[in-house]
């Protein structure tokens, strides 16, 4: 008996490599912490915040991840945080997970580098002993911000890379795209991968693939996020099928953003179908409406994928993930059987 797409989907051994850990605040948590820390919200209820998040692009969306973002202040907040997201990873079968933080996000509140490490980081770790769940940390640069306050915000980070040298694996770059060409970061960039970090960067979401071109050539990215927009460029294309460079997509986040109309119109399946590594991921899920489990089956929905390709798009997350080639042979193996069991 063959069991439903969502069966299949729900028990699909899976990587989430493109999760910003303050786009997993969900509203009822939002309140809870600014109760806990005496921040008033500039909304009534839980209802009032869902309603809010109709987005038109990327900023709208961003002035209200930033807004929500500010009830965050103890390491018990960043705990609570980070545990609610393993909850909603476990339940989903992700088996491992790369999540972004934005330290700057915290600090310019006078918020310590050291208190948002410390959360995350007990969160996660807590998720390895109690679920097998594995996992690493990626710190983002805000873009709209300049490269020097990002070398400033690495250094200060830097401090705590020992304490922290399970975890903290990589460097990314997010917040507005247009406007923050990737090359305006190539020093931070070129000191990362010096201090072999593993380093990926947000291109062609909203930008043009000249900045996907920029994160591959100016930052020499591992990754691509999102990279949707690669599509328009057919030399780009080229280059990502030939070299098998991973691109984190985020279907859900695409859609509430505006960055496709329908979902239906999304290229996952074309470009997964050209021979591009990409993969399914939520994003900011509890402003997207969804999890790593509704993003593959509205996209599963949406663009007819079959089984086979579903498969494929959970052996690319693993492909792709910052781990050892024996971790992800590992994993491989586990995809496969499934796949041969289901
Ligand atoms: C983000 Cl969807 C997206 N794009 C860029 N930066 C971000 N930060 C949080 N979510
Ligand atoms: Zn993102």
């Amino acid at each position: 008996m063959t069991i439903s797409l969502h069966d299949f989907i729900r028990g699909l051994p899976k990587a989430e490599l493109h999760l910003h850990i303050e786009g997993s605040l969900e509203p009822e948590l939002m309140f809870a912490l600014a109760q806990r820390n005496g921040v008033t919200l500039p909304y009534a209820s839980v209802e009032e915040v869902r309603a809010a998040y109709a987005f038109s692009d990327l900023q709208s969306f961003l002035d209200l991840y930033y807004a929500g973002a500010a009830v965050l202040q103890s390491e018990q907040d960043f705990f609570d945080l980070t545990w609610a997201y393993v909850q909603r990873a476990v339940a989903d079968n992700v088996r491992h997970v790369e999540l972004f933080f934005d330290p700057q996000t915290h600090t310019v509140r006078g918020v310590s580098m050291t208190t948002v490490f410390s959360g995350i980081a007990r969160a996660l770790r807590q998720a390895r002993q109690a679920h097998g769940l594995t996992s690493g940390m990626i710190l983002c640069f805000l873009r709209h911000l300049s490269e020097d306050e990002a070398i400033a915000t690495l250094e200060e980070a830097l401090l705590l890379r020992e304490q922290y040298a399970d975890l903290w694996t990589g460097v990314g770059l997010d917040s507005g795209e247009v406007g923050n060409p990737p090359e305006k970061f190539s020093r931070v960039y070129a000191r990362a991968r010096e201090l072999v970090f593993h380093v990926v960067a947000h291109a062609g979401e909203e930008g043009p693939p000249a900045y996907v071109w920029g994160a591959l050539d100016g930052l020499q990215v591992e990754r691509i996020d999102h990279g949707v927009r690669s599509e328009e460029d057919s030399t780009l294309m080229q280059r990502l099928v030939h070299s098998q460079m991973p691109l984190t997509v985020c279907p859900l986040s695409n859609l509430k953003l505006c960055v496709v109309k329908d979902l239906r119109q999304h290229n996952l399946a074309r470009m997964l179908r050209a021979g591009v590594c990409v993969t399914i991921n939520s994003d900011d899920p509890a402003y997207f409406g969804g999890y790593m489990n509704a993003n593959f089956i509205a996209s599963a929905e949406a663009l007819q994928l079959t089984r086979e390709e579903l498969v494929q798009l959970a052996r690319n997350s693993f492909s792709a993930a910052f781990a050892t080639p024996e971790q992800k042979q590992q994993w491989l193996a586990e995809v496969q059987a499934y796949q041969d069991t289901h």
